[in-house]
């Protein structure tokens, strides 16, 4: 589609894991630039729909389900509430935020997989995969830790590794282990469908060198892909797993689709559950079929080759639907100097943000937009947001539309004052509010969102001046009729910053309009006059106000103090040396041991040991004597008085001389260092632990 032929835009955000909060990262990446661009199409009366939704599959959500210890509804249930929330609080203006795990998803994933299947698309193949034998399952992408053939990090993934970036098989791995048990897991054979990216190879490089328009860094990314080492090999698009979408064809019990074969079609299903919201059930179609649709998809990086070859090949071996038009992907943003990582907690999470900063989500915007990670890989620091803010938001911005309002309303009861003969000075702003509209338009056409967001500060900057070199406040009194016509050509100027804010920075346009009082209005209206003589305004209130010192610096304590914490955790659950999990065990032979809360009453070293204390319990039946392997952890003199959990009924065993008469229960982590299992109330000794 070239860009003058087209009728309506589908533009969609990449639809987010449904396993944990949206971060800073994820809004520069993608949800900011396609708010902005939709926005923009919006006010320019062009027919659009902004689609998203949760990605409720995959391996990450059902790991994150077990780690919880409830299931992965509960899990998507969750983060799709938490997600929409902050989307919607912070402006992002879809026209659906839907979810994978919803009936139309499943039905139409499941119909576009037939669709293929039918036609004889896919290659049926039965190769190896690793399988865990204690927890019974196959070990699909995320499930299998192991170490990077390419660079030794011992915690790769089946998939990938996260330090070299390699995309790796599981059989790569060196000392595969399941991230389920911890256990060695065995190869086993598998039936699954692929989808034949080699055979369809020429087809998408037609395709991809039809789009030498996209961004250089997509497209150079999806011709290396083509073309370099062995170009494209099979994808497996079904997974041998318990939670997706059911493939539906007969021998695939068991197994479900592959969350990059389901989670693009979401789109599609989004755009169903929209036209079925609106009464207009078939409308989808010309959203997705038909050929004057132009079908933009926001990414960031790391999801192009899905985006760019294994979506487009899905749907031309389909045949009824468009191909993406553009891709226009962001580069990652880091924060503070270090990569963003969920895992350990370093990143600034919008539902807090919008908790800690009631009422600023522009702020973030602005910061964000003149941020993004256009061409490369960024930064956010909350030190050049304090900087954006004061600098820019509050001191060209606000200052600018503040002196405007209030002036007015101080020499002329807030009308518009009339316009007389004009100086070079006012024409040039005048011009300005024609020619930066248009240079802001093609700036946000091209997907440059941060040198549109310039554009429309220099247009504030260029009204601040004009403010400065006129001072109207020096002249009132003496040159009236000048001081007319500077209020009223930087009150034009306001109407134009609420119009052409409305993209960037929604909540303060909106704030600009009323205190115009006057009625929204569109970009192919824009003019340098949207406000009549006399027209009577609102009341001037401040649109953005100072970030002092130290709530920037809570902001970057809070993160250091996190990461802390986190790191801590980590070290604790570190995955890789988790024991196996045990033989089955019967109800029955677990009833036989008698476990009780106890107190240790007395402690001391057994001599020329290292490792043993000799106690004394109190369990509530008797007092008794214990020995226990615990002199490196604990001293005896710290655990008088400690509460304990212990094994009562153990047959006695002498050790170094001493009976014990049972055991104490310790937790063992991965390092091989032991606690006390400790109520967690005051329970009375001799208590069952059942
Ligand atoms: N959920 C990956 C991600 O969040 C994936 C995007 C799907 S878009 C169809 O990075
Ligand atoms: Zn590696």
């Amino acid at each position: 589609m070239s860009d003058t032929n087209y009728k309506r835009t589908t533009v969609t955000a990449a639809l987010p894991y449904a396993n944990g909060p949206v971060h800073i990262g994820h809004l520069a990446g993608c949800y900011l630039p396609a708010d902005i661009f939709t926005r923009y199409l919006r006010l320019n009366k062009k027919e659009v729909l902004f689609i998203c939704g949760s990605d409720e599959h995959g391996v990450p959500i059902t790991i994150k389900a077990k780690k919880e210890g409830i299931t992965p509804q509960q899990v998507v249930d969750k983060y799709h509430k938490m997600m929409g929330d902050s989307f919607n609080e912070f402006g992002i203006s879809f026209d659906i935020y839907s979810r994978t795990s919803s009936k139309t998803h499943h039905e139409t994933a499941s119909d576009f997989f037939k669709v293929l299947y039918d036609k004889g698309v896919f290659t049926e193949e039965v190769t190896k995969q690793y399988f865990d034998e204690s927890a019974h399952q196959f070990l699909a992408d995320r499930y299998i830790m192991g170490t990077c053939p390419v660079c030794s990090n011992e915690n790769a993934y089946g998939d990938q590794c996260e330090r070299c970036g390699s995309t790796l098989n599981a059989t790569d791995l060196i000392n595969p282990h399941s991230t389920l048990s911890g256990a060695t897991p065995v190869l086993r054979d598998t039936k699954n469908w692929f989808l034949p990216l080699d055979k369809l190879s020429p087809k998408i490089l037609n395709y991809i060198e039809s789009h030498k328009d996209w961004k250089s860094n997509v497209y150079g990314q999806c011709k290396s892909w083509l073309v370099s080492g062995d170009g494209l090999q099979p994808r497996a698009m079904t997974r041998d797993l318990d939670w997706g979408v059911p493939v539906p064809v007969k021998g695939a019990e068991g197994k479900v689709l592959y969350v990059w074969f389901d989670a693009p079609i979401g789109y599609i299903s989004a755009t169903k559950e929209y036209a079925k919201q609106i009464n207009q059930e078939e409308s989808w179609k010309d959203w997705w079929q038909k050929d004057d649709t132009r079908l933009i998809h926001f990414i960031g990086k790391d999801n192009i080759v899905f985006h760019c070859i294994i979506f487009p090949a899905m749907l031309m071996e389909h045949g009824d639907f468009v191909l993406p038009d553009n891709v226009p992907a962001n580069e990652f943003l880091n924060l503070e100097g270090e990569k963003i990582s969920t895992s350990r907690n370093w990143a600034v999470w919008l539902h807090e943000y919008l908790h800690d900063f009631k009422d600023m989500q522009d702020v973030l915007r602005y910061t964000l937009c003149s941020n993004m990670p256009e061409t490369k890989d960024n930064d956010f620091t909350w030190k050049d947001f304090q900087a954006k803010n004061n600098n820019e938001l509050v001191a060209i911005l606000g200052n600018f539309i503040n002196r405007t309002l209030v002036l007015t309303h101080k020499y002329y009861a807030g009308k518009v004052p009339a316009i007389n003969a004009l100086q070079d000075i006012d024409k040039h702003c005048l011009n300005e509010m024609i020619e930066a509209p248009k240079r802001i338009s093609e700036s946000i056409e091209k997907f440059r969102f941060r040198e549109a967001l310039a554009e429309f500060i220099n247009l504030a900057r260029t009204g601040n001046k004009y403010l400065a070199d006129t001072e109207p406040w020096k002249l009132y009194g003496k040159d009236n009729e000048r001081v007319s016509t500077i209020m009223h050509v930087s009150l034009q100027l306001t109407a134009c910053l609420a119009v052409l804010s409305e993209p960037f920075l929604p909540f303060s346009s909106t704030k600009i309009y009323n205190m115009l009082n006057l009625q929204k209005t569109d970009w192919t209206q824009l003019n340098n006059h949207l406000l009549d003589v006399d027209h009577l305004l609102g009341e001037a209130s401040l649109l953005y106000s100072k970030i002092e010192d130290e709530m920037i610096q809570q902001q970057i304590e809070k993160l250091h103090q996190s990461k802390q914490n986190n790191k801590a955790q980590d070290d604790a659950e570190a995955p890789v040396n988790v024991a196996p999990q045990k033989a089955e065990t019967s109800f029955d032979d677990f009833t036989k041991m008698d476990i009780r809360t106890g107190t240790i009453i007395e402690a001391e070293r057994v001599p020329k040991t290292d490792k043993l204390l000799k106690l004394k319990i109190n369990t509530g039946i008797d007092e008794r004597t214990i020995v226990s392997g615990i002199a490196q952890y604990y001293a005896p003199e710290d655990i008088i008085g400690q509460k304990i959990c212990m094994l009562v009924n153990l047959a006695p065993r002498k050790i170094k001389g001493i009976e014990s008469q049972g055991m104490i229960l310790m937790a063992e982590n991965s390092k091989g260092e032991l606690c006390f299992m400790t109520p967690t109330k005051d329970f009375n000794n001799g208590s069952l632990v059942k």
